[in-house]
């Protein structure tokens, strides 16, 4: 049954302790040998719910019991293999998970059996070129990716480089978590990247999505107005019920250019594209305010964006890349969840129930997150 999950689930639920299981060792009795996982082994190919072995973490990996973890677009991306970055296959998707350390390595600094860990997109980087240095880990050229290169959440237990794992908060609900280690992590992000202040307004294009569904709380726990921009009503009417103060239905305007520009007063001071639609990303280099900032996030297959180069000069305008987020973005997002300023709006369902959200998240049919529970 599918639910919008409601934020009373038992204290039981929130809490899943796991004990018993010494440093290093993968003991007999309390990890298994095999697990379930949605695996693949061609792009496109049939996502099979299988028994696999379980992973042993390397020196520096934790293993993490997977009890919930979001399906984000890039995860349909990987596996129809959309991107000139090829995956690692047989591939096990999956970077939203959220789950308990069982096992580590004899390297591992700082962690604890039975701390709460979050497997991230950046599943790990070589902390030694010239971005990790500068904290921009995820631009590292080595940079390991949970469910690309480095097999992911879809599966109950999974290895994570123990310096980038998030940490979560003891306590915290898994399932409501699991979104904010990407969805969460890269809106806050590119919230940062767009440089507005208070009182500020934000576009979120694309708004009723996973990425947007969480932008539009971040930009206005962040003291930003936020203009929500989607297809369809019931995606109005969640952008509004998130905090969005107004809200364009694509679908409706001829000229989306006018009426962005009409509902902001001039146009947004930054927009946060995260929708997958070149031409979306396109018009809003041209509804952005002079001198605001354009964010791409959303990565449509093969994409490339024209900004008109007279107005661009003459608005000044600034169009940034933003990407997933460094651990400090990680600890801050995590934050923000755990405060309660972001609330996410999630769907419920059993991992082997996988194929049906990628069906749906290709039609555009999804309202916020679909979080796939590994037990079922
Ligand atoms: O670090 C990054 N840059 C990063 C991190 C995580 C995800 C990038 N992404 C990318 C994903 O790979 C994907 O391309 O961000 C994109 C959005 O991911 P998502 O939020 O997980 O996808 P979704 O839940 O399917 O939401 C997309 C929304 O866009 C709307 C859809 O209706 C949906 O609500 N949308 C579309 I498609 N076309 C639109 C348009 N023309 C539109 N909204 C406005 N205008
Ligand atoms: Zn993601
Ligand atoms: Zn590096």
């Amino acid at each position: 049954m599918l639910r919008l999950t409601s934020y009373t689930r038992s204290v039981a639920a929130r809490r899943a302790p796991f004990a018993g299981v010494l440093r290093g060792m993968a003991s007999a009795t309390s990890i298994p040998e095999k697990q379930k996982a949605i695996i693949f082994y061609e792009n496109g190919g049939e996502l099979k719910y299988e028994d696999i072995p379980v992973p042993k973490p390397k020196s520096n990996e934790l293993l993490i019991n997977v009890k919930y973890s979001g399906v984000c677009h890039t995860d349909l991306h990987a596996w129809k293999g959309d991107w000139p970055l090829p995956t690692k296959l047989p591939l096990v998707g999956g970077h939203e998970g959220a789950g308990v350390v069982v096992a580590m390595g004899e390297n591992v600094k700082g962690w604890k059996i039975g701390d709460l860990a979050g497997i991230k997109w950046l599943n790990g980087s070589c902390m030694a070129c010239e971005y990790c240095e500068k904290s921009a880990e995820s631009n590292c050229p080595h940079a390991d990716l949970s469910g690309y290169t480095h097999d992911g959440s879809f599966q109950q237990y999974a290895t994570a480089d123990a310096v980038q794992a998030a940490r979560i908060p003891k306590g915290t609900d898994l399932a409501e978590v699991s979104p904010i280690l990407c969805a969460g992590v890269t809106v806050y992000k590119a919230l940062k990247t767009a440089n507005l202040k208070a009182g500020d307004w934000v576009a979120i294009s694309g708004a009723a999505g996973g990425l947007g569904s969480l932008a539009v709380q971040y930009a206005k726990a962040m003291g930003y107005r936020v203009l929500g921009i989607d297809g369809g009503e019931e995606k109005g009417k969640l952008a509004k019920k998130l905090g969005a103060e107004k809200f364009v239905d694509y679908t409706k305007h001829k000229d989306l250019v006018e009426a962005v520009q009409e509902a902001t007063n001039g146009g947004p001071h930054g927009v946060i594209n995260v929708s997958v639609s070149e031409g979306a990303m396109t018009a809003s280099t041209q509804y952005v305010r002079p001198t605001g900032t354009v964010v791409l996030v959303g990565l449509p297959a093969g994409a490339v964006i024209k900004s008109e180069v007279f107005s661009h000069v003459i608005k000044s305008i600034n169009i940034r890349g933003s990407y997933v987020g460094n651990r400090a973005d990680t600890r801050e997002a995590v934050d923000f969840f755990a405060r309660g300023l972001v609330k996410s709006p999630i769907h419920v369902v059993g991992l082997s129930e996988l194929p049906r959200v990628y069906d749906l998240m290709e039609k555009g049919k999804i309202l916020g997150r679909y979080v796939v529970d590994t037990s079922k």
